[in-house]
C-alpha cells in the first residue's frame, strides 16, 4: 500500500472557445497534474491554477515550484490526505498547489480502500445540475446566439461575466430574449467598487439568482455594505479561501450564497468543512469551475453532489471546453452530469491523450 513515487506532469490542451473575463483571455488550458504511483494503485490530482495570476495570486508555474520544493517533501510512503493537510498548515496560503497534492492523495488512498470520493465526502446526489459560464461578449447579438446554443444543449442555468460597460445591457437582453424562467446569474470577478452600488442595483430588475464577487477578494466589509443596497443575493468566490473566511463572510453579511471550489480553498477536506458550515447556517452553496479537464471535473462532481449544493454548478460538459478531454468526456444528460461512483475519483487519464498533451513530466521517488 506504500506510495513509491510522485510525478508532476505539465500538459497543454486547447480550449474550444477562448474565454475572456475581466482578467484577460484564456486560449489554452495549461494544466499541472500530480500523479501518485504506489504498490497497489495510482492517484491523480489536477491543479486548477491558470497560466497567469489574476483570479488569485497563484499560477501554474508557481504552483509547480511550490509543490516540487515544499509540498512533495511532506509526502512519505504512508502519507494520507488528512496528514498532508495537517503538515502543510505550516505553509501559508498556496491553496491550489496544496489542493492538487491533496486530491492525488485522496484518489490514491480511496482506490486502495475501494471507496469512491463521492461516498467519502458524503454525496447524496447521483448527478449534478450543470450551469454554463459565458465570457464577456462585446456584441449582444453574438451573446444571444451563444446563450441560445447552450439552452438548446439543455443547460439549466446561465452565468454571464460582467464588467463596467458590459453589464446592464447584456443582462437585460438575455432576460428579455429568454424570459423569466431562465435561471440567470452574473459574475464580476472583482471588477467593481462600492461606488458602483447604485449602478449595480439596476441589476435587481432582472430577477438574478445571485451576483458573484462584485468587489475585491479582500473587501469583505465592502461586500457587507453593498449587500444592504441590493436585493440580488451576493455570492462570494475569490474571497472564500478557507473555513474561517467563509465563517467571517457569513457572520458580517458579506454574502448569502457561497461558490465552493476545492482548488481555491486548499482541497476537498476544507471544501467539505465549508459545505457543512453553510448547511448549518442554511446558506445555499454551488460548485464553481476552473476550466478543469476530466480529472478535476470528476472530483469536483463528487463535491458538488453533497446535499448543500442546491444551486446549479459551473461544471459544464467536457465538449464546452475541450475537443478531446483527457478522460472519457463528461456529457450533459437532462441538463446534468453524472457523478462518478467508482473507486477514487472514478476516472483516470486516457494514456494516448495524456501522451499527446504532455509537455513535460518529472518523477520524484518518495
Ligand atoms: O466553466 O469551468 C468553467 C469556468 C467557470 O467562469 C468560470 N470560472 O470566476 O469562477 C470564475 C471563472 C474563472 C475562474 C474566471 C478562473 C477566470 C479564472
Amino acid at each position: 500500500m506504500t506510495i513509491r513515487a510522485i510525478e508532476l506532469v505539465r500538459a497543454s490542451i486547447d480550449l474550444v472557445t477562448p474565454m475572456r473575463t475581466s482578467y484577460g483571455v484564456n486560449t489554452q488550458r495549461d494544466v499541472l497534474y500530480v500523479h501518485i504511483i504506489g504498490d497497489e494503485a495510482e492517484g491523480w490530482g489536477e491543479c486548477v491554477a491558470l497560466p497567469e495570476p489574476g483570479y488569485t495570486d497563484e499560477y501554474v508555474d508557481g504552483c509547480e515550484a511550490m509543490i516540487r520544493a515544499h509540498l512533495l517533501p511532506l509526502v512519505s510512503g504512508s502519507t494520507t490526505a488528512e496528514l498532508f493537510i495537517h503538515d502543510s498548515v505550516a505553509i501559508p496560503h498556496n491553496y491550489m498547489a496544496k489542493a492538487a497534492v491533496e486530491m492525488a492523495l485522496l484518489d490514491y488512498w480511496l482506490r486502495v480502500e475501494g471507496k469512491s470520493l463521492a461516498t467519502f465526502l458524503g454525496a447524496t446526489q447521483e448527478s449534478v445540475v450543470s450551469g454554463v459560464s459565458i465570457g464577456i461578449h462585446d456584441d449582444i447579438d453574438e451573446l444571444l446566439n451563444v446563450v441560445a446554443g447552450f439552452r438548446a444543449e439543455g443547460y439549466a442555468r446561465v452565468k454571464l461575466k460582467i464588467e463596467p460597460g458590459n453589464d446592464i445591457e447584456p443582462v437585460r437582453a438575455v432576460r428579455n430574449a429568454f424570459g423569466d424562467d431562465l435561471m440567470l446569474q452574473v459574475d464580476a470577478n472583482s471588477a467593481y467598487s462600492l461606488e458602483d452600488a447604485e449602478h449595480l442595483a439596476q441589476l435587481d430588475a432582472f430577477n438574478l439568482l445571485l451576483m458573484e464577487q462584485p468587489l475585491a477578494e479582500d473587501d469583505l466589509a465592502g461586500h457587507a455594505e453593498l449587500a444592504k443596497k441590493l436585493s440580488t443575493p451576493l455570492c462570494l468566490d475569490e474571497s472564500i479561501v478557507s473555513l474561517e473566511s467563509a465563517r467571517t463572510a457569513l457572520e458580517i453579511g458579506a454574502c448569502s450564497i457561497v461558490n465552493i471550489k476545492a482548488g481555491r480553498v486548499g482541497g476537498f477536506l476544507e471544501a467539505k468543512k465549508i459545505h457543512d458550515l453553510c448547511i448549518e447556517r442554511e446558506v445555499p452553496v454551488w460548485c464553481g469551475g476552473m476550466y478543469e479537464t476530466g480529472i478535476g471535473r470528476a472530483a469536483a462532481l463528487a463535491l458538488a453532489a453533497l446535499p448543500g449544493f442546491t444551486l446549479p454548478s459551473d461544471l459544464s460538459a467536457s465538449k464546452k471546453y475541450f475537443h478531446v478531454d483527457v478522460t472519457e468526456p463528461f456529457e450533459l444528460v437532462n441538463g446534468a452530469l453524472a457523478v462518478p461512483n467508482t473507486v477514487g475519483i472514478g476516472v483516470a487519464p486516457k494514456s494516448d491523450v495524456l501522451q499527446r498533451i504532455t509537455v513535460r513530466s518529472e518523477e520524484f521517488r518518495v
